[in-house]
């Protein structure tokens, strides 16, 4: 067979799926992996990572009685991702590709990973929106706008087109500069590119071809979920900052609600005075629960009670610290609105720094939490 490009001296390869509920696509991967094996001579093994679906995935696998092909049934921590990080310790080759078992990942592109790989590479992906990749035609709108977000907001972790992708290879040794593995959601290409901190990504063009049989497993909730693995993500690789961020939006969101409660309070016949003094405490509130929940969830086992007293007393200081910063630049600050926004951020980044390491301090960390 022609077409195949394959590194000159090849190292020995696990292909790595994970599977649930795949028995009517296993065949077909299996064959287009073993034309692989033949024609280029490449010492493949595939590692199914299956969850236990009684589908017939066992009996087939074990009718076929292949000796490159090993399934193991997992019972205990399943999904997705954590099923592709215990296939990735259990391997020992020198390098591992992962992919999907419906087919939507041609086994075909494997060399081209490989290649990538030889080049140096320290990851390879299979990708549907770097030059010459595509997705099936049947893809709507929705699922495409749906993609394009996704890719969007992990812009800050990595710049390669097509982060979403479920198909890529890595030398095994690759794996070990990466720590605190913690993927809850879908997206485990992401999580090993951040935390094992690659930096030399290499994109190879595919055909994303929809899945031959069976459904999807991807869920709305799955997708909730890829939030909270950003939100980890971004703690990780930013620090402080990604708390800041948080704190910042929060805050956005603080004034939102305070502008409401002010507009519902004085609709509703309420005096001036209490209308303002009750759309603070409210805006107050909803902050602390937001930033809480979000910006500093890492403390969130700590008393709710003294953190709720802290915060009031950031805000209030932070207050006093806008309110003296804009009076003591009144007059050298032109217009004066110039006093008023740099009391502002004062008073923002006081607040944030006593919330940040007081407020919600702990002793230690966790990475990514
Ligand atoms: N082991 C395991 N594999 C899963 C799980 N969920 C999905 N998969 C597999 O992961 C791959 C991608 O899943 P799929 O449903 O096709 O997601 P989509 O391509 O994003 O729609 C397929 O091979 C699935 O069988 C799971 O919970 N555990
Ligand atoms: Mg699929």
């Amino acid at each position: 067979m022609t077409g195949f490009l394959l590194p000159r001296d090849s190292a020995s390869v696990t292909v790595i799926v994970p599977t649930f509920g795949e028995a009517a696509n296993l065949p077909l991967l299996i064959d287009r992996l073993d034309l692989l094996r033949k024609a280029v001579g490449l010492d493949l093994t595939l590692l199914l990572m299956d969850d236990d679906s009684r589908d017939g995935t066992e009996e087939l696998v074990r009718s076929l009685a292949l000796p490159w092909v090993t399934l193991v049934v997992r019972t205990t921590n399943r999904g997705l991702s954590l099923a592709v990080l215990d296939g990735l310790r259990r391997s020992t080759s020198d390098i591992v590709v992962v992919m999907d078992a419906d087919l939507s990942h041609p086994p075909e592109k494997i060399p081209e990973l490989l290649t990538a790989l030889k080049d140096g590479a320290d990851v390879a992906v299979g990708s549907r929106f770097t030059e010459g990749g595509s997705t099936a035609d049947d893809w709507g709108p929705l699922r495409w706008l749906n993609s394009r977000i996704a890719t969007l907001l992990a812009l800050p972790l990595t710049t390669m087109s097509d982060p979403m992708s479920g198909f890529f290879a890595l030398r095994r040794k690759t794996l070990s500069s990466g720590r605190d593995f913690d993927p809850i959601g879908y997206k485990i290409l992401l999580e090993i590119i951040v935390k094992c901190r690659l930096k030399y990504i290499s994109e190879v063009p595919i055909h994303f071809e929809n899945r031959q049989f069976g459904e999807s497993k991807l869920s709305f909730n799955e997708q909730l979920r890829y939030f909270r693995h950003l939100r980890r993500l971004y703690t990780f690789r930013f620090g402080t900052w990604s708390h800041l961020a948080q704190f910042l939006v929060v805050g956005a969101s603080g004034l939102g609600i305070n502008l409401l409660a002010l507009t519902l309070l004085l609709k509703a016949g309420t005096g001036e005075r209490p209308a303002v003094a009750l759309a603070i405490a409210v805006s107050m509130v909803w902050n602390f629960a937001l930033n809480r929940r979000f910006s500093f969830s890492y403390a969130r086992q700590n008393s709710i009670v003294r953190q709720f007293l802290g915060f009031v007393a950031a805000c209030f200081l932070g207050a006093l610290v806008n309110y003296f910063t804009t009076t003591a630049l009144w007059l050298r600050l032109h217009p004066s609105q110039m006093a008023a926004i740099s009391g502002v951020l004062a008073g923002t980044a006081f607040n944030f720094a006593a919330s940040r390491f007081v407020v919600f301090r702990i002793k230690h960390v966790k990475p990514g939490a």
